[in-house]
């Protein structure tokens, strides 16, 4: 500690002194004056320190993490999910309620987008609870049988009926199957399953005008269904897979219902850097659609996703709604909406059917798009609604990713199904 008795007041003068006689001839070659040398070496002297003094506070702080944030879980906040019922569908009708608290999913909240998988192995992840329920219970009962006899139909009916098939499909499948036993074509539970993969595939692919967002321009998709099924969600999918294509998407939001609505959509239209035309809570939703039509064209976009209510403030119906939205849209672009898409939530299970009749009946549908079905072990209703109404599923939902809105294909749905 030689040094520190060193550091007296004389000592640190002449340690001062020196530094400004050192200085001195580099501010005299600056032009300072002689008076003002020692004034400015000192000035140095202390911006020197101050910037010594700071470099060591930063380095602290980085070495210990002070000021760092607390790592956050991934806060996924969801919307207020109502309970989808065929009740709530008739009571869209008439219905008044608080618009409910839905924060807009943020960049924050997103999931961290999982190693690449194929399409196939991440359809596969996506559909794996509806496999072990329908195509699991089948591999057990067929597991170590010998004789495809009546009992073993029999056992097979009741797990396409709980694998949420729906009556009609599960008809049609033992039909087919009992035809080719008594037909002695079923020798072994491999061929059962063949058959049954077949069936599946060819109800599933019945004859309808596919989904081709070239046929016009702009291209008007309206999105509809009951609240909390995944339309707002989808869209944004959607806005973000045809921007990725290249293509000038335009977001109507029609769903004044609530103000965080046409926020959510915003957030969405954001993220696929594409235009949201929306008005303020309460609004005509078919006012929206009208601005949203004229946008479109104005615009020359080639596609406009309108995404509308899933029920309404005011005491009219919401059906009425829908249709005067589709009057609106065809008067400003002939022929629009070109798709009316309806969103449905796999995880509703056979209500997901019965709200499939009723839309179709009351706006005639184009397509369906089914969505949660990572999360449910309901995916069987896909064949139910395919079959019943004959309307295509145009996509699938597997997950709350950007890209985990998959165009329904039925050759590979039956595959992953029934993949080992
Ligand atoms: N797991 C999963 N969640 C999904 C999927 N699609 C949508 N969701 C979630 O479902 C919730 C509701 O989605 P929204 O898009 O807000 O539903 P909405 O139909 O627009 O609801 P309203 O605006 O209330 O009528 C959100 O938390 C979404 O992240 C999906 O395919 N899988
Ligand atoms: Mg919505």
């Amino acid at each position: 500690m030689e040094w520190f008795k060193l550091l007296n007041w004389d000592t640190i003068m002449h340690w001062l002194n020196a530094f400004v006689t050192w200085l001195s001839p580099l501010l005299a070659s600056a032009g300072v004056p002689e008076e003002y040398r020692s004034i400015v070496a000192f000035g140095f002297l202390y911006l020197g320190a101050t910037v010594v003094v700071l470099l060591f506070v930063f380095i602290l702080l980085k070495i210990f993490g002070v000021g760092r944030k607390p790592p956050k879980d991934d806060v996924v906040v969801e919307a207020d999910v109502a309970e989808v019922s065929a009740e709530a569908v008739e009571s869209t009708e008439v219905i008044e309620t608080q618009p409910e608290a839905e924060i807009a999913p943020t960049r924050e909240s997103e999931p961290t987008p999982e190693p690449t998988l194929g399409l196939f192995e991440r359809f596969k992840a996506g559909l794996s609870k509806t496999q072990s329920t329908l195509v699991g219970r089948v591999d057990s009962l067929l597991r170590g049988r010998t004789a495809i006899d009546a009992d073993l139909i029999e056992e097979l009916e009741e797990i396409l009926i709980t694998a949420d098939l729906g009556m009609q499909t599960t008809q049609q499948l033992i039909d087919s199957l009992e035809s080719s036993r008594t037909k002695g074509e079923l020798a072994s539970s491999e061929q059962v399953r063949q058959l049954l993969m077949e069936e599946l595939t060819k109800i599933l692919s019945f004859d309808s005008k596919p989904l081709d967002v070239t046929s016009a321009s702009p291209f008007v998709i309206m999105v509809i269904g009951v609240n909390g099924v995944g339309k707002t969600t989808t869209i944004g999918k959607l806005a973000n897979q045809f921007a990725l294509q290249g293509k000038k998407v335009i977001l109507g939001a029609g769903d004044t219902f609530r103000a965080a609505a046409a926020e959510q959509l915003q957030v969405w239209g954001e993220r696929a850097d594409v235009e949201v035309i929306s008005h303020t809570e309460g609004a005509d939703p078919s006012a929206v659609a009208f601005d949203a039509a004229k946008a479109a064209v104005a615009r020359k976009a080639d596609i406009l996703l309108l995404d509308t209510a899933g029920r309404l403030h005011t005491k009219v119906n919401l059906m009425a709604e829908l249709k005067k939205m589709r009057r609106v849209l065809d008067r400003e672009i002939p022929g629009a909406p070109h798709e009316v898409l309806l969103v449905l939530d796999a995880t509703t299970g056979q209500n997901a059917l019965t709200q499939a009749k009723l839309f179709n009946e009351a706006v005639d549908l184009d397509g369906i798009v089914l969505t949660k079905l990572d999360g449910t072990a309901k995916g069987g209703i896909v064949v139910a609604i395919a079959a019943e109404l004959q309307v295509p599923v145009r996509f699938v939902g597997i997950g709350e990713q950007l890209d985990d809105l998959r165009p329904f294909d039925a050759e590979m749905f039956v595959s992953v199904l029934f993949d080992r």
